[in-house]
């Protein structure tokens, strides 16, 4: 059984109840544009199923943060940024940075990264 959160935006995404610019709808991830990119390419890779953070989908035990991973990988190579370089980003916890409570992968590339991030 799917869990969501009726409150959760980024459940509603994934329900089409919020449009986004959708790039992957696959049956247990989805990927959409960031509406504030912070790069040329900005995606956020989310499962369906509905996870706090990181953190707890890994806790889970169901896989879905490697099918995450995976679904990320393969949306950088059609973006073309794989050949460049890019990033990554799990903002996991408020002091993180973290404003969207269901588990996102940050998808960016297509320019230079500066290390640490800040
Ligand atoms: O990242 C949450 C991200 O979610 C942040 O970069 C903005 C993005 N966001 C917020 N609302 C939307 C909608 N409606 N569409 C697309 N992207 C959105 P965090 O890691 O939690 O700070």
């Amino acid at each position: 059984m799917t869990t969501t959160d009726p409150d959760c935006l980024f459940c509603k995404i994934a329900a089409g109840r919020v449009p986004a610019e959708i790039v992957r709808d696959g049956e247990r991830v989805l990927a959409f544009r960031d509406i504030n990119p912070q790069a040329p390419t900005h995606v956020l890779v989310i499962p369906r199923e509905h996870h706090p953070d990181a953190a707890a989908a890994a806790a889970a035990g169901s896989g879905l943060v490697d099918a995450v991973v995976s679904e990320a990988h393969a949306i950088a190579a059609d973006e073309g940024i794989d050949r460049t370089g890019y990033r990554l980003v799990f903002n996991t916890g408020a002091g993180a940075g973290q404003t969207v409570f269901h588990l996102h992968c940050h998808l960016l590339g297509g320019r230079g990264m500066e290390w640490p991030p800040g």
